[in-house]
């Protein structure tokens, strides 16, 4: 056991919070430069193939209210799609396992870093502990040691869809560009909904993508702009099926470090039942979902005529200062089979809980800039430094933050295990559908 402790983020950890602790980005850009690979990696090479099965993610399920595994994190050679890449994985595989647990559960994770630098967990959007041997992203493993990560979900967890990643300062965005992430799925989404909804079949969507220079993920240099392979469960563009009018429910998570998806599938609506893992007070539909890195959507679709069609994401620019990505496909939907009566779908899973009457403890500004030039990013105009604390707020209380963005390129963001409610756009009050915590 090893790691370097650094104060914690909030002080207590009863109740409920709306908002409190040190806010961060996810995705700091100010990567440390491993040696550069000057050579193709051994052992690499073939092509990338598309069209194979669809395959979910291998999982983890707690058993009696406690997940206890071990996660060996190791830079190897592994198969993503047909093509041997040199990548950061866990346990072996570049599909990440997804760790399914339920409300009051434990995780007991035996993190063994088997990498020649630090790396650590955090399991983003759990309302959990984020300090001591918890979701404590000050923690460092350091290369060739191990650490037991005992984490506690409340029983309040909104269930849906989370995921864990590397939060190694600062070189956790390389960590998870390299690979380290995967997704959580807080179990009982199905249980609120109509009972025949229940039983049907789910899958999971890891959306990472790969930029592969001599047989190895990039690590250095990471330009996000630049072109990329898409991924879905570590496969490029692969097959799944469903029956003609067979609703399903899909767990979508955009795991990758940088890069946004806007998904579209054909002209099939998604029908949003949690937002970043918060079940829905209203339930709506859409035929275009754009989740930046971080971002999930636990959403029910239904098969329509028999055929081919493609789950794309389409183009989409971040601004002037941001990135351009192209129309890409991800995955090849065929629709076969006897049709079924499609059912009902739902309009509301979990009762209004509007935080916008509660008592203002406090107002807060932030504001999210960057130097174009040095690409590095500010909040208030100071840049992160992990020994000091910029925001302090007493847990269970409810606070004001009025968020502005004064760089020219979009930023996605969220606070450590708090969720926030939006209540307006550029004054343009918004009509909420859950908390959210993107
Ligand atoms: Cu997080």
């Amino acid at each position: 056991m090893s790691g370097r402790k650094m104060r914690p983020v909030v002080e207590s950890l009863e109740g409920r919070a709306l908002l409190s602790g040190l806010i961060m980005t996810d995705h700091d850009h100010s990567g440390m430069t491993p040696a550069p690979i000057t050579a193709p990696v051994p052992g690499t090479g073939g092509h990338f193939r598309s069209g194979l099965p669809f395959q979910d993610p291998p999982e983890y399920v707690s058993q009696d209210g406690v997940l206890s595994i071990t996660l060996h994190v190791q830079e190897e050679v592994v198969n993503v799609s047909g093509r041997r890449v040199l990548a950061l994985v866990y346990n072996g595989s570049f599909t990440a396992p997804t760790l399914r647990l339920r409300p009051g559960d434990q995780f007991r994770i035996n993190l063994v870093n088997d990498l020649d630098e630090m790396t650590n967990l955090h399991f983003h959007g759990l309302h959990v502990s984020p300090q001591g041997d918890s979701d404590n992203i000050f923690l460092m493993i350091e290369a060739h040691t191990s650490f037991q990560y005992v984490v506690n979900i409340p029983l309040d967890q909104p269930t849906g869809t989370y995921w864990y990643h590397s939060h190694a300062h600062p070189i956790s965005e390389m960590q998870v560009f390299d690979g380290l992430s995967g997704t959580i799925i807080i179990g009982g989404l199905e249980d609120k909904l109509p009972p025949a909804l229940r039983g049907i079949t789910q899958h999971v969507f890891q959306f990472k993508d790969l930029q592969v220079r001599d047989g190895a993920i990039a690590q250095q240099d990471i330009n996000s702009d630049a072109p990329t392979n898409r991924t879905v469960n570590g496969r490029v563009v692969p097959r799944l099926t469903i029956a003609p009018g067979e609703t399903q429910l899909w767990h979508l998570a955009n795991i990758g470090a940088d890069i946004f998806d806007k998904l579209r599938w054909g002209n099939r609506p998604f029908t949003i039942v949690a937002e970043d893992g918060n079940p829905v007070w209203r339930v709506t539909s859409t035929k275009e979902l754009v989740l930046p890195p971080g971002k999930r959507f636990d959403v029910l679709v239904q098969g329509g005529h028999r055929g081919t069609s493609l789950l794309r994401t389409l183009a989409y620019n971040t601004g002037p200062a941001g990135d351009q990505y192209p129309t890409r496909p991800l995955a090849q939907v065929v629709t076969r089979g006897p049709a079924q009566a499609p059912a009902a779908l739902p309009t509301q899973v979990v009762p209004v809980d509007d935080l916008s009457n509660d008592k203002i403890a406090a107002t807060r500004y932030i504001d999210f800039s960057e130097d174009p030039k040095t690409n590095q990013f500010y909040i208030n105009g100071v840049q992160f430094d992990p020994n000091v604390v910029n925001v302090r707020a007493l847990l269970g209380t409810t606070e004001e933050w009025v968020i502005t963005n004064s760089s020219r390129e979009q930023h996605p963001f969220h606070i450590h295990v708090n969720d926030f409610q939006v209540l307006s756009i550029n004054g343009v009050p918004t009509t909420p559908t859950a908390p959210r915590t993107p």
